[in-house]
């Protein structure tokens, strides 16, 4: 859209405007059917008043408050009848971190709140607020000013804000929503939903993110509508030309965060939401699950199989089965007698062992937790004051409410007889929260909400989040800084700050592990970059292919977890016979071969907020064709993938981003910016490697840390210009790093001078324990004269595969190749 045509669109009349079809959820909400309701809109904004970070504008009676975050983050918030909320906010780390210089101008017609980087512009009439770029190119536009309406029913409002959806814009992010990655043409509403067996397109499911990137003229923004009610958001559905947000009480409050890249956006939003700390390496290993392994000669086989087979693992998961009769933080001690001594002898052959805990707690006298919870009254109560009761796996069960700080504090202490039983992770499941029958909470359930106490309107969407925050903060006591290990099934934006995730019942289809492959994704668009699906499938029969394909595809997720539900056939990577155990076997290997890359690509998400899934619009969003590719992604900044999603697949078109790569099963040369087909057998899947690219590998061991690394490898592939790599090193089971206890090797890989040179320089400090570097030259153009490490030649030499490759002293500064 040309920049000269918005000022017109701006003027239009929102009063005039009767047919904005927000409405359409009232559908099915009789008392919301009332025709009486009607719709408020700011009117004219008359002046405005000067805060410490920003300033309150007013049309004589609203508010709108714009806070300036920092130079690329903007908030606004509306205060209908001119009083704020309490600003509390479950998602936001931290804002005061932030800081940004800005001033006003006003004019006849605009007020204009500017930083370095945005203009937020003000129309004085009717009050649309606009944000643009330094140029004055408008990014993102009030399409009418932000209305809302009383509602009756509860009592407050119902908040909107309408926007301009340009001609060619395309819309990301939102969790875990089981549709395309592009989110124009369709209407998303959050609301944590246990959603066994959910259909592509079915929505609400069970996390609720309520972020959006929007990409248009190759500038990309971000809005997050930071509101834990019942949120929709229409995506130039009803309108095309409009893309609308609102929820069903609380705040209109949202944060506008800057670009141009997808990229710079993902980065801010992790910069107020915070980012995953570093997970135990074990964490990101090969993670076998399913409902239930019991009793525990079951267990003990899985994992002697695991063993004998050689086929790498690194944790075995007891679903609800473990607990008597489903009392949270028990044993059933028919199936496991001597838990302790189960635990330890699995972990004496390198399995820890995580469990699930659910939220819903037995009403039974002789519980102890259910005993404790009901003395100090920190179960959730109807709004009449009567309990919460509902029926979950263990009966009839009452709830905590996690939105309290001193039950939380209570929770996480609950895990300490299992921790000292020898348990390393824990699963949240359940916690949308989810209740037989009648789905979950009634609406009327009262919440502590940290003091700003509510509904559960008001607290549903965050209850799973809050649980797993009691849980991780309980374990990080317990564990005395060692890093806990939790995966959780409800989210709200932020919970990557305690928890990984995953995409909870998926089926056993190929629809499914497409599916899969765009929920995670988006979540890693979404700031839940830890994260996986149920390879395989968790209801239904996958076949060896599927399931092997799935395999593959789970290698590349943040996440790796094989799991499936109570009735399904067995689901081990042996379970299909040996010709799938044999290329299920090879893939989880090479999992553990690049966990000194995986890893490192953890410490990026950690560090610095970026995603682990790059969708290649993610990757190249000028391209405007690459914004709707949504099969293939990268992982990392070096690794592009494309899953296979078919069965009996030949091969796949497969799009390279510009620049060069290297087919990573036999190193063939690839130029970017086009498309291939490439052969998909079984045993292969299209994975390149980025030219320039050092990618460090770990000798295939059968459990993270099963034997002393002797020597580093790092494949380096050849470039003809130069590229940057990042290999991140650490304990793998402290937070020492929060104190700079870990190593962060920066190799520069130079093909434009000699043949090749790769400089190391380390940051950090935490010494690594192995030996030397075993460095593999990949893709020269001609073989080499000599190489020269620091001054001085070392031999180049050829392994029984006759592959190229150097032994370099690990301080070595630079590598001569000519
Ligand atoms: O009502 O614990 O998504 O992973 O195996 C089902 C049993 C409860 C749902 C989880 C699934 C888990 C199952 N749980």
């Amino acid at each position: 859209m040309e920049e000269d045509q918005i000022p017109k669109e701006l003027e239009l009349s929102p009063a005039t405007d009767t047919s904005l079809d927000e409405n359409i959820h009232h559908v099915n909400n009789p008392v919301l059917d009332l025709p009486h309701i009607e719709k408020k809109y700011l009117g004219t904004a008359t002046s405005y008043v000067k805060q410490k970070d920003g300033y309150i504008f007013t049309d004589g009676s609203a508010k709108v408050e714009i806070k300036v975050v920092s130079d690329e983050i903007i908030r606004v918030r509306l205060a209908p009848k001119g009083s704020f909320l309490e600003d509390f906010s479950y998602a936001i780390s931290d804002l005061n971190q932030q800081s940004a210089l800005f001033d006003i101008e006003e004019d006849e017609n605009f007020y204009c709140v500017k930083t370095n980087m945005v203009h937020c512009k003000i129309q004085k009439k009717d009050f649309l607020i606009s944000f643009e770029d330094h140029n004055s190119k408008i990014i993102n536009a009030d399409y009418t000013s932000m209305h809302w309406e009383e509602n009756a029913d509860f009592g407050g409002y119902y908040v909107y804000c309408t926007k301009h959806a340009f001609n060619q814009e395309v819309f990301f992010g939102a969790g875990d929503k089981a549709t395309n990655l592009n989110l124009r043409g369709r209407r998303i509403q959050n609301w944590n939903s246990d959603t066994y067996s959910y259909a592509f397109n079915q929505d609400p499911l069970y996390k609720t993110i309520p972020f959006y990137i929007g990409v248009n003229d190759g500038d990309a923004y971000g809005i997050f509508f930071d509101n834990t009610f019942k949120t929709y958001f229409d995506f130039a559905a009803e309108h095309q030309e409009r893309t609308s947000f609102w929820s069903e009480g609380g705040e209109l409050q949202y944060y506008y965060i800057h670009g141009p890249h997808m990229m710079d956006v993902v980065k801010r939003y992790h910069s107020i939401t915070g980012t995953h700390y570093m997970p135990p390496l074990w964490a990101i290993g090969y993670h076998q699950c399913r409902w239930s392994y019991y009793p525990e000669n079951m267990v003990r086989e899985v994992a002697k199989q695991f063993r004998q087979r050689n086929i790498p693992c690194d944790a075995i998961y007891l679903d609800i089965d473990y607990m008597d009769g489903y009392r949270c933080f028990t044993w059933n001690k028919h199936y496991f007698p001597n838990p302790k001594k189960m635990i330890s002898d699995l972990a004496s052959n390198g399995f820890k062992t995580v469990v699930m805990i659910d939220p819903g707690i037995k009403v039974d006298d002789s519980y102890w937790v259910f005993k404790e919870g009901q003395e100090k009254k920190y179960f959730c109560r109807r709004g009449d004051d009567y309990f919460m009761e509902g029926f979950v796996w263990p009966g009839r069960c009452q709830f905590p409410d996690f939105t309290n700080p001193a039950v939380r504090e209570w929770w996480g202490g609950l895990y300490k007889g299992l921790v000292e039983d020898g348990v390393a992770g824990f699963w949240n499941d359940m916690n949308e929260p989810a209740v037989f029958g009648r789905g979950t909470f009634p609406d009327d359930v009262r919440h502590y909400y940290e003091g700003h106490r509510g509904s559960h309107r008001k607290a549903h969407n965050i209850y799973g989040m809050q649980m797993v925050r009691a849980t991780y903060d309980g374990l990080k006591k317990l564990y005395q800084n060692k890093r806990p290990f939790t995966i959780t099934r409800a989210a709200y934006s932020g919970t990557q700050r305690y928890s990984s995730v995953w995409t909870g019942d998926n089926i056993a289809t190929w629809e499914h592990l497409k599916i899969g492959t765009l929920q995670l994704q988006r979540l890693s668009v979404s700031g839940l970059s830890f994260c996986g699906t149920d390879i395989g499938g968790f209801t239904g029969e996958p076949d060896g292919e599927l399931y092997t394909r799935w395999m593959q595809f789970g290698v590349f997720s943040p996440f790796m977890r094989v799991h499936s539900a109570g009735d399904t056939r067995d689901r081990e990577p042996w379970s299909f016979g040996e010709d799938w155990e044999k290329i299920n076997k090879k893939f989880i290997e090479l999992r553990y071969k690049l966990l000194p890359y995986i890893y490192s690509v953890f410490w990026e998400q950690h560090k610095y907020g970026l995603p682990i899934l790059r969708p290649v619009a993610m990757l190249e969003q000028h391209i405007p064709k690459n914004l709707q590719r949504e099969e293939e992604f990268a992982f990392g900044d070096k690794i592009l993938v494309s899953p296979v999603l078919n069965p009996g697949q030949k091969n796949k078109i497969v799009y390279l981003p510009e620049g060069n790569w290297y087919y990573y099963f036999d190193n063939t040369g690839f130029e970017g910016g086009q498309e291939y087909t490439i052969e998909t057998p079984l045993d292969e899947m299209p994975v390149f490697v980025k030219a320039g690219s050092v990618i460090p590998e770990y000798p295939v061991m059968q459990y993270t840390g099963e034997k002393k690394l002797e020597h580093l490898q790092l494949n380096v592939y050849y470039t003809a210009g130069e590229e940057d790599s990042y290999i991140y090193a650490d304990h793998g089971d402290t937070f020492a790093y929060e104190q700079n206890i870990y190593s962060e090797k920066h190799f520069i890989v130079d093909g434009t001078q000699s043949l090749l040179t790769i400089t190391q320089h380390v940051e950090g400090l935490h010494s690594e324990r192995f030996d030397d570097f075993h460095i593999y030259l990949i893709g020269l153009p001609q073989e080499p004269v000599s190489v020269i490490q620091d001054g001085l030649e070392i031999k180049i030499q050829r392994d029984n595969e006759n592959r190229l490759f150097v032994v370099v002293e690990k301080e070595f500064r630079k590598l001569i190749i000519q």
